[in-house]
């Protein structure tokens, strides 16, 4: 039977756990130090998208529904929830240390309002919190699974740094990049919910394809939004990943069709005007309409994937989640 539209709403399914959240992590974050609780807390201010727990939490639903032995989530899958904005907070908090970054929300960044050695600290601090919450669950799988998003997260930064591949290695180190800084949290933890509910190996793997496709999808949209996008709409500062010297989808399809990119990509954008003639190439090329052609493409694979669930409205809504990741202007 068809659901009704409103009962697959994401929002409308997530919104009475999520409003908690915050409130739930920064007691986890609870602590004497006054300071490094002040600035763990500061970016659980409930002006996120929320999207990870959104997508785990509805994950989990769709997966209790599956194997009917409980309909309703469970508090093992409340933590795993938790731990995904946890981890990705921790990992953003270093990430504008990292990028030198002004603001993230509409609001000045924490290394700008905090410093540099409280934010590295903090970010360390609410990992850690996160890891103590898990490890209390018991269970060594999922353990070493999230432990694994983080060996990821690091490797997916540090490709950012500076390697210098072949041209024609270029477009599967951006792929590996985004799955590691991106697609692995989200996939992770939508299968340790599924291994929390219970569910057969068949199903768990059901649950990580449609979190990595999902998360490759966010990530390029993510990269496309960083060129079409303002500071304003996106609360945080774009077209950055130029100046950062980041060669992203938009930029590698575009030097297909302008191999003069080349140059500027191999010397990281550091040209005086490298920046300027890498934007303005994007733009005159198709490199924005095939960067959402891949991310449609991935988006399409995550809900072939999750269609594989038996029918519930928690299913209906991740595909909606999916078709909201490519609209998202912000
Ligand atoms: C966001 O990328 C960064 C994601 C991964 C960061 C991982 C780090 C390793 P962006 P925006 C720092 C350490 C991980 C820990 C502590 C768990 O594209 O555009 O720069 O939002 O994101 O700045
Ligand atoms: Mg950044
Ligand atoms: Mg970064
Ligand atoms: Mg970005
Ligand atoms: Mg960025």
């Amino acid at each position: 039977p068809q659901v009704e539209q409103s009962e697959s709403d994401p929002q409308l399914l997530t919104k009475s756990h999520l409003l908690h959240l915050c409130e739930t992590i920064k007691k986890e974050l609870n602590t004497s130090i006054r300071p490094l609780r002040d600035v763990s807390h500061y970016y659980f201010d409930g002006q996120g998208k929320y999207i990870r727990p959104m997508i785990v939490l509805l994950t989990a639903e769709a997966c209790n529904n599956h194997t009917s032995n409980s309909r309703t989530i469970l508090p093992s899958q409340e933590t795993v929830v938790m731990v995904s904005e946890m981890i990705h907070t921790a990992s953003l908090v270093h990430d504008d240390v990292i990028d030198g970054a002004d603001t993230r929300r509409g609001k000045t960044s924490v290394n700008k309002m905090f410093g540099e050695k409280m934010s590295v600290l903090a970010g360390d601090y609410i990992l850690s919190c996160a890891s103590q919450a898990l490890a209390r669950l018991g269970n060594a799988e999922v353990v070493e699974l999230l432990a694994k998003v983080v060996d990821d997260l690091i490797k997916g930064e540090f490709m950012q740094l500076g390697s210098k591949e072949h041209p024609d290695e270029r477009f599967n180190h951006y792929l590996e990049k985004t799955y590691k800084k991106t697609a692995s949290l989200i996939a992770c933890c939508c299968k340790a919910v599924s291994v929390f509910g219970g569910c057969s190996p068949e199903i768990q793997e059901i649950a990580y394809q449609y979190g990595k496709n999902i998360g490759m999808a966010f990530q390029i949209v993510d990269d496309i939004l960083d060129f079409i996008s303002t500071d304003m709409e996106m609360g945080k500062p774009t077209a950055t990943d130029l100046q950062l010297g980041l060669a992203t989808a938009p930029v590698l399809f575009a030097c297909e069709q302008f191999p003069d990119l080349n140059a500027l990509i191999m010397r990281r954008f550091k040209g005086p005007n490298d920046v300027e003639e890498a934007r303005q190439a994007v733009h005159k090329s198709d490199g924005i309409a095939r960067s959402y052609t891949l991310a449609s493409q991935y988006a399409k694979e995550a809900v072939r994937q999750i269609n594989k669930l038996s029918p519930s409205p928690h299913r209906d809504a991740l595909v909606k989640i999916t078709q909201e990741v490519l609209k998202r202007r912000k």
